[in-house]
């Protein structure tokens, strides 16, 4: 076996957006393309030489091809060890999760997350670093300066290693252990979580749940977890064998991409409780029956109930939100006495917060929870956490956000998504807004009057980096908020986000339709943004 050196050319299109490099399938199997990404990994790490790497994807297609690419670049860099899921397959919290247990220098996780697979749909390439959590800025920064510079990369000239069965093989002088990640993950949950008490709930035959895993990477997962270790029947997970293009779906659990799951939770007899994950296992959608939790209310419930969940009974140090997140946890953190954060949207700014033990559970609008077990978003975690909640309390999902609402008050949340929209026009919309910066504060829209504008930026309180130009926010005088910002997970065209939150301390009023009462704030954000014209488009593709 001998390495070759090979020449190429950089591409100028490979800056990591807000979790690693993700584009089309077809971008990627151009030559050298992903070649040059992973040896611009490998050229920006320092002393690689004989370390630890945890590699694996979210199976979705281009996942094999690229992990024995990788795996031989890998063995001609040098390193000494790799840990590779079975199949090649991990799930991004069971990566984070291995990558600790192991005490691997780092590790590289493919997947483009909720966006679709298949041969026309996206891949990705994320690196995590040694305490398991996304590169951070400082990090994918020297990536992407390397991209921009790479004339040479070295591969292993070599046979594909078979990713079939758990065992160890040996590529030029590194050592490659296929892993099943199944065991060690479901050992971390059940040291975290009650699984005596859920048991009991699941086993007794009046609660019944139904967990879809969207035919993306946490079926294994969840049959062990639930079917198997929790004596829930058989059947409970539903699209559970993962498949290359997700069967055709959109692996995002949301009302619009997850519809067969919220029908079953919204018709005559339905489960007790469902859950959704994405095409990587890190978000979660939690519905009990005939109600949706949003996101940022399930965050505020996880940590308002920390203290009935075995892991967190000793108390919280603190918790963390991304700004468009609602502010419903903010009231939590104020009666527990513990720290707050409000970082921008990315996993990968939870983690110095983690590291330092200012925060045990972080949490975004974008279906991801977490805690300081992993430093990834953990989608099972997350219907663990609430599963826990239920068999403890002994109320329904409905009942327990509710009560939660009569004690803090209700956060009226959603966000209206336009997908792949043209680029140009949401520039045009960013800077049309931005223009009315020094206008806008103190100006009157109906019942709401603006504070301020700005746009968002965050000084990490740990390694003081500074990270500007966060998202705009609009918050008026009683704290209701519009946001505007772009996605950076997309790879066609645009994706503008617009985030909308009023608050309502009235129990009376707290069961109005979400869209009904945004409904003012909607109309805000048109009059100020001009969202049709600058989309082209009468109504958003999603709302959550
Ligand atoms: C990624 C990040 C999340 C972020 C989400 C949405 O999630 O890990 O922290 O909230 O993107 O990003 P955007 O609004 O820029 O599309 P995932 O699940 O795609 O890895």
């Amino acid at each position: 076996m001998s390495i070759r050196t090979v020449n190429t050319q950089p591409f100028n299109d490979q800056k990591p957006g807000t979790s690693g490099l993700r584009k089309a399938v077809t971008v990627f199997q151009q030559p050298h393309y992903l070649e040059n990404f992973t040896q611009s990994i490998f050229n920006s790490l320092e002393d690689l030489q004989g370390k630890t790497l945890v590699l694996g994807g979210d199976g979705r297609y281009y996942n094999r091809q690229a992990i024995q690419t990788i795996l031989k670049m890998a063995a001609a860099n040098s390193v000494g060890r790799i840990l590779v899921g079975l199949k090649g397959i991990l799930s991004t919290p069971a990566a984070s999760a291995i990558i600790r247990k192991n005490q691997a220098y780092g590790g590289i996780i493919l997947s483009a997350s909720h966006n679709p697979g298949g041969i026309n749909g996206d891949f990705g390439i994320k690196y995590n670093i040694s305490n398991g959590g996304p590169a951070p800025e400082k990090v994918t920064e020297a990536i992407f300066a390397h991209t921009k510079t790479i004339t040479q990369y070295q591969i292993l000239e070599s046979a594909d290693i078979n990713l079939d069965h758990v065992g160890s093989f040996k590529l030029g002088t590194m050592d490659i252990e296929v892993i099943d990640s199944v065991i060690p993950y479901l050992e971390l949950m059940e040291s975290l979580f009650d699984f005596n008490l859920i048991r009991n709930l699941l086993s007794k035959g009046d609660f019944s749940i139904c967990i879809d895993s969207l035919h993306a990477v946490t079926g294994p997962y969840a049959k062990a977890i639930f079917e198997g270790k929790l004596g829930a029947k058989t059947g409970t997970v539903i699209n559970e064998v993962p498949l290359e293009d997700f069967g055709g779906g959109h692996p995002d659990p949301n009302l619009v991409y997850a519809k067969s799951l919220v029908d079953i939770l919204f018709a005559d007899n339905a489960p007790d409780f469902g859950a959704a994950s994405d095409g990587d296992g890190d978000r979660n959608m939690i519905l009990g029956r005939n109600f949706f939790v949003n996101p940022s209310d399930s965050l505020a419930v996880i940590t308002a109930n920390a203290h009935l969940v075995k892991g967190y009974k000793n108390g919280l140090t603190g918790v963390a939100r991304s700004m468009p997140t609602s502010g419903a946890v903010d009231r939590v953190a104020e009666k527990l006495g513990i720290n707050f954060f409000e970082t921008p949207t990315g996993w990968k700014f939870f983690g110095n917060l983690l590291d330092a033990d200012q925060a045990t559970i972080c949490g975004e609008e974008s279906f991801g929870t977490s805690s300081n077990h992993i430093r990834e978003k953990d989608g099972l975690w997350a219907v663990l956490f609430w599963l826990n909640i239920v068999a403890v309390r002994g109320e329904s999902v409905e009942q327990i956000v509710k009560s939660h609402w009569q004690e803090y008050g209700r956060n009226f949340y959603s966000r209206h998504d336009y997908e792949e929209v043209a680029t140009e026009g949401a520039n045009e919309l960013v800077n049309h807004i931005r223009s009315q910066f020094d206008t806008l504060k103190g100006k009157q829209f109906g019942n709401y009057t603006v504070n301020y504008v700005d746009d968002f930026s965050y000084t990490d309180p740990i390694d003081g980096s500074v990270t500007t130009n966060q998202g705009i926010r609009i918050i008026f005088t009683d704290k209701s908020r519009i946001i505007f910002r772009l996605s950076g997970t997309g790879t066609k065209g645009a994706t503008l986000r617009v985030y909308l939150e009023s608050y309502e301390p009235d129990v009376t009023k707290q069961d109005l339709d979400t869209q009904k009462a945004l409904k003012e704030l909607i109309n805000i954000a048109e009059e100020i943004a001009q969202i049709k014209k600058f989309t082209n488009r009468e109504i958003p593709t999603v709302i959550t």
